[in-house]
């Protein structure tokens, strides 16, 4: 029996009793209706097989190729391996493999003209002692902004790259490195649920389309500082067998990063964008 749990009163559920690989048409809705009012949801218990995830992830829209190739899964280019080939040969950790997403918090694909619907992981190997994902509501960031800074920031853009202004591109081959910005606005109303969201990414963004270098810099630190509202936050404690699905559109994320390094943590991740024949 399908039970949901609700973590936070703005963001994270936590569904358990069912198994993903043979849910009803009903069922799925509930979990996907759960997934929108709490931007985050956990599904608990599960045992897949790589096919199975990528079926099972489907169901929330298209799912693409993540544009890091020498992190892509050998056996499944849609699938993203993260914790894999953390140490090199000569034995030493590679930070990009283990502190990736943990560097701020940010929301997935800003860098890409149609940007992640979605981001969702499986948990397959779970340190110890640390290792969470941290969440936080964008539309909670939006309504805190005084009035003033929403009339302000309303119609600009931002301008984002894979790296950011840090060009922080290790993970990607040098070929991909040079790819054009991608223009979203600031303030992003919902495709599904209609409520408007902060959609910013400090760490993506490279300007703010149409001011001056110093009024841009300016308006990425003042935006910065309201991204994360008290109450809005849930982090997610791993689970082997978990699934998590975070709404990119209206939360914020970053990885806590501070697992034993020693120490196995390992998902699947898959990258999904909006899909008109979906949902
Ligand atoms: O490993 C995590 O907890 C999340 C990493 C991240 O930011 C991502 O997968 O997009
Ligand atoms: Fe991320």
């Amino acid at each position: 029996m399908l039970e949901i749990r609700r973590m936070t009163p703005q963001v994270g559920a936590i569904a358990e009793g069912v198994d993903v690989r043979t849910l009803d048409e009903e069922t799925f809705d509930t979990l996907y209706r759960t997934w929108l009012e709490c931007n985050v949801l956990v599904v608990r218990g599960q045992q897949l097989q790589l096919a199975e995830f990528v079926a099972y992830s489907r169901r929330f829209g298209l799912i693409e190729p993540h544009p890091s190739k020498s992190t892509r899964h050998p056996d499944c280019p849609e699938i993203t391996l993260l914790g894999v080939n953390k140490f090199d040969a000569g034995g030493n950790l590679n930070m990009a493999i283990y502190q990736r997403g943990a560097s701020g918090w940010h929301t997935d694909g800003a860098y890409d003209d149609v940007p992640f619907k979605a981001t969702q992981l499986y948990g397959l190997a779970i340190p110890s002692r640390g290792g969470n994902t941290l969440f936080a509501s964008m539309y909670a960031a939006y309504n805190a902004l005084p009035d003033s800074l929403k009339q302000r920031i309303d119609g600009l853009q931002g301008a984002y790259v894979y790296g950011g202004r840090r060009k922080s591109n290790a993970l990607l081959n040098p070929e991909d490195r040079s790819k054009k910005p991608a223009l979203h606005p600031l303030v992003r109303t919902h495709s599904e649920t209609g409520r408007k969201a902060l959609y910013f990414d400090p760490g993506k963004i490279l300007r703010v389309e149409g001011l001056a270098e110093d009024e841009s810099d300016a308006l990425i630190e003042e935006l910065k500082g309201y991204m994360i509202q008290p109450g809005s936050e849930y982090h997610h404690q791993w689970r082997k067998g978990d699934i998590v699905i975070w709404d990119n559109r209206c939360s914020y994320h970053k990885a806590a990063g501070d697992y034993p390094p020693e120490e196995d943590r390992i998902h699947w991740r898959v990258s999904i964008k909006e899909n008109v024949t979906a949902h």
